[in-house]
């Protein structure tokens, strides 16, 4: 499962019966939306529409929206294949015999086949737009109070003007006119690092905006990775092969080969900040207007025979609680090798992801469930996390009936809670400030004497062995329905 194109995922999807193609021509303005939005919240198919009023263009919806559907964007059957790989890599421990280098070998190949290959002649440029014209697109508006037609799963590509490292990151884009639209690079987003370098060097951004092509591309997009580590590059690890990269036709950027449409130009720091927004957006609320960059396009080139990839986001859960489910499992062996007393971790979709993490560790000294609240608010995008539940190495994450009774057990508020002050998502409505607010921590671990608990803490409740045996032998006499065991 190494997808070159999108389409080529797409008739993958129809083999699968996971695609439903719709030949009634429907409004991209509300209509697909709200069309969009039932399937989602009934975790249904993803959606390809062939007449989008007003655009000559396909469009796909709802790709990733499914558990299946997210492992196979991903280039496996099981998203768990991706977190048991990468851990293998991780806890590698350098070679230190000959035998060891030997086995070193593949692992070096591994990732020496992840680097992005560049390519002469690439599909994402086989018809290159006389004239750009963005109403060309079918761009969707998502809720009745959207500021406009948003760009909704965009790769934007810029390079950091002293490293020329190049960043990938997924930020919405709001048409303006025919050729220029917002960029909603949020305020600790490597995006607009770069713009405020730029405008410090008092130079033009260039930007190119990948859109469609291999599914896994726009994954990596989302993924909270460091800085320094290119998203194409973590894109070929996770695929097992190199992304094809081609020069851009007029800015000093390379783009995916594979992609459905590329939009090329630039951002002037100099220039006016626009008006972005309202959005009605992953919160569930809506975003109010705000100040952004304004990107002006100046080439569009395209595949032959391309799909305008795009999704709505709102109340959860909606399609892209499976992108952040990846980033989830993926980015468990990777805190794990900073801190490997974490057993698992949970992002509740309904939290929008990082509003709640619920964490288990093997807790191996007093302090130590704080010691990892404090530490994962200091790593990346971890910090926007609002509230960390830390349980002991022995309660499943997952399952809410567990955490619930563990935690609301185990806590004693003035002991367990914990209260600390940062830098918060650029999206949170609740802090009295933008961009800074508080955080809590509960420490729902068992409490050990040196925490200052004296008491004795209860054991639990376990049924013994040989009468757990016994009723299972019993069980078929019983006569008891809805159970076989
Ligand atoms: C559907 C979707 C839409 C998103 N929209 C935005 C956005 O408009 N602005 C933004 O800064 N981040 C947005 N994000 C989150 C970023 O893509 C994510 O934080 C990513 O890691 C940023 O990459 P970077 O670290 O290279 O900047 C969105 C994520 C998803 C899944
Ligand atoms: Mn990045």
């Amino acid at each position: 499962m190494k997808w070159t194109s999108l389409r080529q995922f797409v008739d993958f999807l129809a083999q699968k019966n996971e695609i439903v193609f719709i030949r009634e021509e429907v409004d991209p303005i509300l209509e697909i939306a709200e069309i969009a939005d039932r399937v989602m919240k009934a975790e249904g198919p993803a959606l390809y529409f062939e007449k989008v009023k007003g655009s000559p263009y396909p469009l796909v919806i709802n790709l990733y929206g499914s558990y299946r559907r997210m492992s196979w964007a991903l280039g496996v059957e099981d998203l768990e294949e991706h977190p048991k790989r990468l851990k293998e890599l991780l806890t590698t421990q350098p070679p230190s015999g000959f035998w060891d280098k030997l086995k070193m070998v593949p692992k070096l190949a591994e990732m020496a086949r992840a680097t992005p290959k560049t390519v002469g002649k690439a599909a994402c440029q086989e018809i290159v737009w006389e004239e750009v014209d963005l109403g060309k697109l079918p761009i969707l508006k998502c809720w009745p109070e959207d500021g406009g037609r948003f760009i909704t799963l965009p790769m934007v590509i810029t390079k950091d003007p002293d490293t020329g490292r190049r960043n990938v990151g997924l930020y919405r884009m709001q048409v303006l006119d025919k050729t220029t639209t917002a960029m909603h690079w949020q305020i600790h987003k490597v995006g607009a690092r770069h713009f405020h370098r730029y405008k410090e060097l008092k130079q033009k951004i260039p930007v190119a905006v990948a859109i469609g092509g291999d599914p896994a591309l726009t994954y990596t997009a989302t993924a909270p990775l460091p800085d320094q580590v290119d998203e194409f590059l973590f894109a070929g690890y996770l695929k097992g092969n190199s992304v094809e990269l081609v020069d851009a036709l007029t800015v000093d950027l390379q783009v995916p080969a594979s992609a459905d449409f590329i939009l090329e130009g630039y951002i002037d720091p100099e220039e006016a900040m626009v008006d972005e927004g309202p959005f009605g957006d992953h919160t569930g609320y809506y975003t109010p207007v705000e100040p952004f960059p304004r990107f002006h396009v100046t080439k569009i080139t395209q595949r032959k025979d391309p799909i305008y990839l795009t999704t709505v986001v709102g109340i959860p859960p909606m399609e892209d609680k499976f992108l952040g489910l990846a980033t989830e499992r993926l980015f468990l062996p990777l805190v794990q090798m900073t801190f490997p007393e974490v057993i698992d971790m949970y992002l509740p979709p309904e939290a929008c992801f990082h509003n709640l993490c619920i964490l288990s560790i093997k807790k191996s000294y007093p302090g130590h469930a704080q010691k990892i609240m404090h530490s994962l608010w200091g790593m990346g995008q971890m910090m926007f996390c609002k509230c960390f539940i830390v349980v002991d190495h022995d309660v499943d994450v997952h399952n809410m009936t567990e955490v619930v009774w563990r935690v609301s057990n185990n806590i004693d508020a003035k002991r367990d809670l914990v209260l600390v002050e940062g830098p918060v998502d650029h999206l949170d409505h609740a802090a009295p400030r933008q961009f800074v607010g508080s955080k809590m921590g509960i420490d729902a671990t068992r409490k050990w004497k040196e925490e200052g608990y004296t008491r004795e803490w209860p054991r639990d409740l376990i049924m013994s062995e040989d009468v757990k045996k016994k009723v299972a032998a019993l069980w078929p006499k019983l006569g008891i329905p809805g159970r076989k065991s």
